[in-house]
């Protein structure tokens, strides 16, 4: 008998073209956030959920799954939204989609460096609101990018394609990174292993590329923002919650650090109210994986996870495949 599996938002067609080949698949096709209970009643009733980012499956939803639910496949390098001790725990399968998003996301966190620092998105207002009334020797100056030191916190695949860029802007590179051993960071030389102190104090751009994790929830905050200096800028493609928003709005508001450019938000799809009103800030609906390749190989990819987890193998980017085997 074929397995059940169901998909809680539109993704890329091929995903899904994958899914049909074998399965039989439901997706919600109004596209929109499913609530706690949704969630939790077609855990009940499918063998296989294949998640966003905007599905909290927390442990009662990973419940409801009973004997039945093998599978959540998020579709998201990210799996914050969803409790992997607990569905260990229950011997529930969880996959990611890493590698796949890496150089796109490095490309956007580059956009949004770039953007921030040169101002296109406040040059544009500018001229749409009909400003641009002759051209001026003082007009929109911004700060440059080649020669400046570049500040990674996180130094994962994502971080690392973003260091590769910048070697062709002759930046001088450093990163905070806890997971990295000493010995280890010899081989990543010439970017240079700082504590996060060192990092905000010396570096012109300071980009983020953390997990989302208890000890990274708000590790930039009102001190760590009051280490930046006056001329720096926070890039964020990570998530939201690692930067205290709120503390970021006040150090842009009284100018302590010179700009922020932000993909991922603390309670998206809300914003903080003052960082929509603020000149020194460039911000976009977390698109930074959003290309159509990417976006696609991203949904295939959650897709093989499913058909290898219902044909009782290893998936290819399972997360917790020996926990689960252990438990079961
Ligand atoms: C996705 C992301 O757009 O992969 C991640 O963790 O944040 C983005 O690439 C998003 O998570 C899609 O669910």
């Amino acid at each position: 008998m074929a397995h059940d599996v169901y998909v809680t938002r539109v993704i890329p067609q091929p995903g899904i073209d994958l899914l049909r080949e074998q399965l039989n698949v439901t997706v919600n096709d109004d596209d929109r956030q499913l609530s706690a209970n949704e969630l939790k009643r077609l855990a009940s009733t499918h063998d296989a959920l294949v998640t966003l980012l905007t599905d909290r499956v927390d442990r009662s939803v990973l419940a409801a799954g009973g004997d039945r639910l093998k599978i959540v496949a998020n579709v998201a390098v990210g799996y914050d939204n969803i409790d992997l001790v607990a569905a260990s725990e229950m011997g529930i399968l969880v996959s990611n989609t890493p590698g796949v998003l890496t150089e796109t996301t490095a490309d956007f966190a580059w956009a949004l460096l770039m953007g921030i620092a040169r101002r296109t998105a406040e040059a544009q207002t500018f001229l749409r609101a009909g400003k641009f009334h002759g051209w001026g020797i003082m007009m929109m100056l911004g700060e440059d990018v080649h020669g400046k030191t570049l500040g990674l916190v996180g130094y994962g695949r994502i971080g690392r394609a973003v260091a590769k860029r910048a070697s062709g802007f002759d930046m001088a590179i450093q990163y905070f990174d806890p997971v990295i051993s000493a010995e280890d960071a010899d081989a990543l030389l010439p970017a240079r292993q700082v504590d996060l102190d060192t990092l905000l104090r010396t570096s012109d751009y300071v980009s983020v590329h953390t997990p989302l994790t208890p000890e990274t929830t708000h590790l930039i905050g009102a001190a760590e923002l009051s280490s930046m200096k006056p001329t720096a800028y926070l890039i964020n493609t990570s998530r939201g919650p690692v930067l205290d928003e709120a503390a970021l709005a006040d150090a842009l508001t009284a100018h302590t650090i010179r700009g922020a450019a932000l993909d991922v938000f603390e309670r998206e799809p809300e914003v903080e109210p003052r960082l929509m009103e603020l000149d020194n800030v460039l911000i976009t609906p977390h698109i930074a994986s959003a290309s159509v390749a990417t976006r696609t190989r991203m949904a295939t990819m959650a897709a093989e996870n499913v058909i290898a987890a219902m044909r009782g193998e290893r998936p290819p980017t399972a997360l917790n495949f020996d926990e689960v085997a252990r438990n079961g």
